[in-house]
């Protein structure tokens, strides 16, 4: 299974000795090659950028930056590199984030196995050779047993699908498709539509340029403060000290990161208690302010008390009374859409360049010549920013032809919305690895302890197969409907169906609503994992030994 194959050139036949393709160099794909490689597997990334980095390759709009701690979202699988790469704020920006991945990539030496400006455009299983063949937009066509999607969750940026865009003669710009070279809006009328966590994180830089910034909110968000800042030096040396103590108990939590959960109700306490508990995490910043109570994404009586706390702060922070009014979320519980970290977004409203335009009351209808019109307006734009995000944890995969047993395609078998066997694999499709598919905690975690997780326990999987001289695994249909079931079940457990998020597919005309991610805990996840692969991979077929 591991004889390696001489690197082919763009557009050549690779023949037939390949391993394992992996599709991406991400924070997945780089580590599932590193990996694979230390089991002695053969295997070639393809990427369809000129670099490595994945969603932090492409997303380089103004004040791009990771809403997980830094030091909680890097690689934990080698102890060396926690120990020699510094962070130097709270938050990594974007272009720190890249510089990491561009350090790993070199350490590992692993760029020589990534093919990059190469998109992989289908994947097909030959159930006679019992192989997958894959094709990319060079011409590759490759052969491997094992193909690993490593495509990412948010890597399918949402087309803008606005009436006469063709027609606008300024220039316009998605967040997640930054031009490299940057963008400088010094002196410009900017229109921004969308305010996502993109849309929150980049306004108040945009708005620092422009002589007249445009916010069009269709929905607002709840957004909590980052307070990022450099990191100290104490804080630093303590996860220097502690890191393996830190990054198991991060592996074990519910969410992969380190949230003091309170174990009380929001209803027990005193108003006073509540009120306490929410300044003392709206000061700290992040993510805590959803540990504050134990049933704040249970109870929506629970979750109202944080809500109003947080429309309370937009009250404080801005200063026109009709203007914080329109900011303030009122549509779905507070956390059931990913809250945003920011710097200083409500406070950007109180700047005489900034106008927020409630794009709900007074819909565009349409891209102009010189800009955008509203039903009750026309605005003059010089450029014109989509945060509109993305056709989240399935985009990416149904853009490629994925095609299993008997040719049937992966995004017909998806046509209901996506099944999967512990959002790792999918019945039907044998031998193909989703890192991060849906129905795992992905998006609702710390994408990279998430990542490693499904990395090592697909690693081990291959190796499992070759001692045991497998060919095929694949998850049985059984198997993925009690998974699909459980999905659901824990998802209607909490609050999250609730809002028209991202999460159920609800940004995407004509996506179907299904709720994608696990919220049944990393911790408890991670461990179901590891008892199916010691229970000889329970719900997954193998074919026998030997064949
Ligand atoms: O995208 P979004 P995002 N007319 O889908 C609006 C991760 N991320 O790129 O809600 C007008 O959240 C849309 O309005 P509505 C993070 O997980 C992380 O900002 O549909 N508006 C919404 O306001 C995040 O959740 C970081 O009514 C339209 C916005 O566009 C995920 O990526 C940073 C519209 C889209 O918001 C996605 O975030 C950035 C239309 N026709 C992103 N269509 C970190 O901090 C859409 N909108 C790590």
């Amino acid at each position: 299974m591991s004889d390696v194959p001489s690197k082919p050139m763009p557009g050549g036949e690779a023949g037939s000795a390949l391993d394992a393709v992996i599709v991406g160099a991400g924070f997945a794909g780089l580590y599932m090659l590193h990996r694979l490689r230390g089991l002695g597997f053969s295997a070639r990334v393809y990427e369809a950028a000129s670099g490595v980095g994945g969603t932090w390759f492409w997303n380089r709009y103004p004040g791009a930056r990771c809403d997980v701690e830094s030091m909680q979202y890097s690689y934990s699988f080698s102890a060396e590199l926690e120990q020699e790469w510094q962070w130097s704020e709270r938050y990594a920006s974007q272009p720190e984030i890249l510089r990491y991945l561009n350090h790993v990539a070199e350490r590992f030496d692993l760029k020589r196995d990534i093919q990059f400006e190469t998109r992989v455009t289908a994947a097909t299983f030959d159930e006679i050779a019992n192989r997958w063949t894959i094709q990319t937009d060079r011409g590759d066509r490759v052969s491997a047993k094992f193909c690993i999607m490593a495509t990412g969750c948010l890597s399918a940026a949402k087309v803008p699908d606005f009436r006469a865009l063709e027609t606008f003669q300024g220039k316009w710009y998605r967040t997640g498709h930054w031009p490299h070279e940057g963008v400088d809006f010094t002196g410009q009328r900017v229109g921004v539509i969308g305010t996502g966590s993109s849309g929150i994180q980049s306004i108040p830089i945009i708005a620092g340029q422009a002589s007249h910034l445009f916010v069009f909110q269709r929905t607002p968000n709840f957004s909590v403060p980052a307070h990022n800042g450099p990191l100290s030096p104490d804080v630093i040396q303590d996860w220097r000290e502690h890191r393996a103590e830190y990054r198991h108990r991060d592996r074990t939590s519910a969410f992969g990161i380190h949230i003091e959960q309170n174990t009380k109700s929001a209803l027990e306490v005193s108003s006073e208690e509540r009120q306490s508990q929410y300044e003392k995490r709206w000061e700290r910043g992040g993510f805590s302010l959803v540990g504050a109570f134990a049933d704040l994404i249970l109870n929506k009586e629970a979750n109202d008390t944080a809500a109003e706390f947080v429309r309370s702060q937009i009250r404080a922070i801005v200063r026109d009374p009709a203007v914080a009014e329109t900011l303030a979320p009122r549509d779905f519980p507070l956390a059931t859409k990913r809250i945003c970290v920011d710097t200083g977004y409500y406070a950007t409203f109180n700047h005489d360049n900034v106008t927020l335009i409630d794009a709900r009351a007074t819909p565009i209808e349409e891209i102009t010549a010189t800009g955008l019109r509203t039903s009750k307006a026309e605005y003059t734009l010089d450029s014109i920013v989509f945060a509109t995000g993305f056709d989240a944890m399935t985009g990416a995969l149904c853009n490629i032809d994925i095609r299993g047993r008997a040719g049937a395609a992966l995004k017909e078998r998806w046509s209901g919305g996506p099944r999967t066997y512990l959002g790792i694999m999918v019945a039907g499709f044998p031998n193909l690895f989703t890192i991060t598919g849906p129905g795992s905690p992905s998006v609702l975690s710390n994408m990279v302890l998430s990542i490693e997780q499904h990395v090592d326990w697909i690693a081990d999987c291959l190796a499992y197969l070759r001692e045991h001289r497998i060919a095929n695994i694949e998850a049985t249909v059984n198997a993925e409907n009690e998974w699909g079931a459980h999905v659901n079940q824990v998802a209607n457990f909490t609050l999250f169906p609730q809002a028209n998020s991202w999460y159920m597919g609800a940004n995407i005309p004509g996506k179907p609503r299904v709720f994608m991610p696990y919220i049944g805990g990393v911790g408890v996840y991670r461990q179901k994992c590891d008892e199916i692969a010691a229970d000889g991979y329970e719900g997954f077929a193998l074919s026998p030994p030997g064949s």
